[in-house]
């Protein structure tokens, strides 16, 4: 037998070892679990689904990927679709929960069970994944009082209806409570497939309109692209900061560069996030409860800690900072990570 041969063996039984440990239908390979986002452009939808994959191929899951175009009814179809296909399980990513909830009831009376990640379906039998998005926009206002004091003028980003969003403009609004002298001047926002270029176009407007302003709240990281894209073109990158959500190995580098606007982020990998969602749907269609709230905690990334870091990726990132590249969030002894 040749030595390829062998390996190819040695391997095929390892994988059939690590199967065996595992609680049916997860004791052989090719168990379906579909994916089925809301957006799939940008660098945090990319890496959360590279991070789903990636868990899947380790649990011998055939993922069914259904990307998202930002369309509430073919999110709805692709969710029936999945049930058709014979799926164990499906993980809704992001998208308009008023269309969502009948769907995802339907899958859960056909037998397949249902996993959120950041839309609020309001169901007692669907747990939720989310990034603690409250302690997010903290992190990040707080940095924003640090830099700046207690009394600014702020430009802020916001689109309603995504419960992240949701869940951050509800911190953005007990701040203004809290600290009078902080001001929102104007609220603009936009999610289509080209984010990053209307918050420009927008920020551009708004910030020609108020040059009083000097902080911009921009909780998503094409929201924070957008604003410092506008802030470069109109020359305003050393009088406005811009606080923004997420991260990714490109938000690094704008970060980082010299002069950039964008001062600091508060963000989980993604691609954790991704693994921790296809984790969830494992357990539960293995008959485990993996819990109603699964967190992942975010961590505060200022330009100032990336640029004396000398971190340039976000897999750089994970090995400096274990709280970002791991999380103990939905695992169990048969599940490798
Ligand atoms: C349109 S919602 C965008 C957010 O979803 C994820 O939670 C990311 O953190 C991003 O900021």
């Amino acid at each position: 037998m040749s030595r390829l041969r062998l390996s190819g063996v040695f391997a095929a039984l390892l994988s059939t070892t690590a199967f065996a440990a595992a609680p049916a239908p997860f004791d052989k390979p090719g168990v379906k679990i579909a994916l089925v986002s809301y957006i799939s452009a940008g660098d945090f939808f990319q890496a959360y689904q590279s991070g789903a994959e990636a868990q899947a191929k380790k649990l011998g899951i055939d993922l069914r990927v259904f990307p998202g175009k930002q369309d509430a009814t073919e999110e709805r179809e692709q969710i029936e679709q999945a049930v058709n296909l014979g799926v164990k399980a499906i993980v809704i990513d992001h998208g308009l929960p008023e269309s969502l909830k009948d769907v995802a009831q339907k899958a859960l009376d056909a037998g397949v069970k249902v996993i959120a990640f950041d839309v609020n379906l309001d169901n007692a039998k669907i747990p939720q994944v989310e990034q603690s998005d409250h302690l997010l926009a903290k992190l990040a206002l707080e940095q924003a009082i640090k830099d700046n004091g207690e009394s600014f003028k702020v430009g802020y980003v916001y689109v309603a209806g995504f419960a992240p969003l949701d869940r951050r403009d509800e911190v953005w609004t007990e701040f203004k409570k809290k600290y009078p002298g902080i001001q929102e001047i104007a609220r603009f926002g936009a999610v289509n497939a080209t984010t990053a270029a209307s918050v420009a176009d927008q920020a551009k407007a708004v910030l020609r309109a108020h040059p009083e302003i000097t902080v911009i709240f921009a909780p998503y990281d094409e929201f924070a692209r957008g604003a410092k894209l506008a802030l470069g073109e109109l020359g305003l990158a050393d009088k406005v900061k811009v606080y923004s959500a997420d991260v990714s190995t490109a938000d690094i580098r704008e970060i980082t560069e010299a002069g950039s606007p964008w001062v600091a982020t508060v963000a989980t990998n993604p691609a954790v996030v991704g693994a921790v969602s296809v984790r969830a749907a494992a357990l539960a269609a293995a008959g485990a409860d993996p819990g109603h709230d699964i967190v992942v905690e975010p961590v505060l990334l200022t330009q100032k800690a990336l640029k004396e870091s000398g971190v340039t990726t976000v897999e750089e990132l994970s090995a400096k900072l274990p709280a970002f590249g791991k999380s103990s969030a939905a695992t169990a002894a048969w599940i490798p990570e």
